[in-house]
């Protein structure tokens, strides 16, 4: 069997679970390739040895560079914050490396056209981590709609609401500072809903937003991690540079309008990522805290009988459910990047499009600006 060998660029929350993934895949699916946790890369030594023995890697690297020019490295996987994608993306690219990159892709639009331009004139495969298609509840949205079993698409509406800032005492982490991340909500949460909204509904023509940060100052933290960060210095504040809230409106090629939500303050919401979809035949709705279900409702069924259905998406003929266990044993958030990493190493082994690609993460990049600049010039702005 072909090996195909991982260097991993960061180990926080996206490197646990792309680590994961990578030592899932050949467990549960019959791929053409053996993926081999070879090296794993991070600035300060110690932690990043810790991750290696952790996580399983062969070796490690404290700078991305010496991990590119390593031969046997074949792809690399870029987990780092949203400021560092673009060097990182644009050196392995050139080194013929392909590439694996959190979304969102770029800081930016241009950003992510220069990413995508060099991994299209460097012929390497390039995904962009939309996890979040890869649920086998989101695989069954997608072909109901292509099956024309919702009829013509009236309404997209999608939700991403969590509370993990609420806290005015939480610290500026790098998610609050635009230089790190380049955005609050917006970039990380809108992010996954214009990905979802373009991969079941099609293509955005034009947007508006409105965008809110409710606490502008916040305690500074000497090493900014994650999500369940502390302040080392609870009497030094910060600005907090970025959005805690992004709302939008937008309306389709094809004639549907959407709306869109992300929030980092809707109290009591953990990963509250959801959406509706309305058409003329049916509706459909998606709760990711219930991953494993697909509400349906079918405007053609006996009208003393209709009403929203749950679909278990856990059967031997839903995508990706049968790789794991049997009816009923349900899935969970992780194993979206085991689905999305199986769909990586067949591209690369087979020589077939990675998708979602950074086309994709250029697509999504565009419509995030734009929602920036119609909140900037308080008006509609055509995605053009
Ligand atoms: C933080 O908001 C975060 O980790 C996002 O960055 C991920 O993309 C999302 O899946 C979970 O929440």
């Amino acid at each position: 069997m072909k090996n195909i060998n991982a260097g991993l660029v960061g180990y926080g929350f996206m490197g646990k679970a792309h680590s994961n993934a990578f030592r899932q895949v050949n467990h549960f699916f019959d791929a053409d390739a053996k993926i081999n946790l070879t090296a794993i890369c991070g600035r300060n030594k110690s932690s990043v040895q810790d991750a290696m023995d952790k996580f399983g890697f062969c070796s490690y690297e404290t700078d991305y560079r010496n991990l590119i020019k390593r031969d046997d490295i074949d792809f690399i996987d870029v987990t780092a914050p949203s400021n560092a994608h673009m060097e990182i993306v644009m050196m392995a690219t050139e080194n013929k490396k392909h590439v694996f990159c959190e979304k969102p892709l770029g800081m930016n639009k241009q950003e992510a056209k220069e990413m995508l331009d060099s991994a299209l004139k460097n012929k390497v495969k390039h995904q962009v981590g939309f996890n979040y298609r890869f649920a086998p509840a989101i695989r069954l949205a997608k072909k109901m709609i292509d099956e024309g079993k919702l009829g013509t698409i009236y309404h997209f509406r999608g939700l991403y609401l969590q509370d993990w800032i609420v806290d005015p005492s939480f610290p500026l982490v790098w998610r609050l500072d635009k230089k790190v991340c380049g955005s609050g909500a917006n970039g990380d949460l809108n992010a996954h809903m214009i990905d979802l909204a373009r991969y079941l509904v099609g293509e955005i023509d034009k947007v508006t937003g409105t965008s809110k940060t409710f606490i502008k100052s916040r305690p500074v933290v000497e090493h900014s991690t994650g999500l369940n960060a502390k302040s080392s210095h609870p009497d030094r504040f910060g600005e907090v540079t970025v959005d805690d809230t992004t709302l939008f409106l937008a309306h389709f090629s094809n004639g549907a309008v959407g709306s869109f939500e992300a929030t980092r303050f809707a109290t009591g919401r953990k990963n509250g990522m959801s959406f509706e979809i309305n058409g003329s035949k049916g509706s459909i709705r998606f709760e990711f805290e219930r991953m494993n279900e697909l509400q349906y409702f079918c405007n053609e069924d006996d009208e003393r009988l209709r009403g929203f259905r749950v679909i278990q998406v856990t059967d031997s003929f839903h995508e990706y459910a049968a790789n794991w266990w049997p009816v009923g044993h349900v899935l969970g958030y992780e194993h979206t990047f085991v689905h999305e990493f199986f769909e990586f190493a067949q591209s690369i082994t087979n020589d077939i499009p990675a998708i979602p690609d950074f086309h994709d993460g250029y697509m999504c990049n565009v419509i995030l600006d734009c929602v920036d600049l119609s909140i900037k010039e308080n008006t509609w702005i055509n995605i053009g």
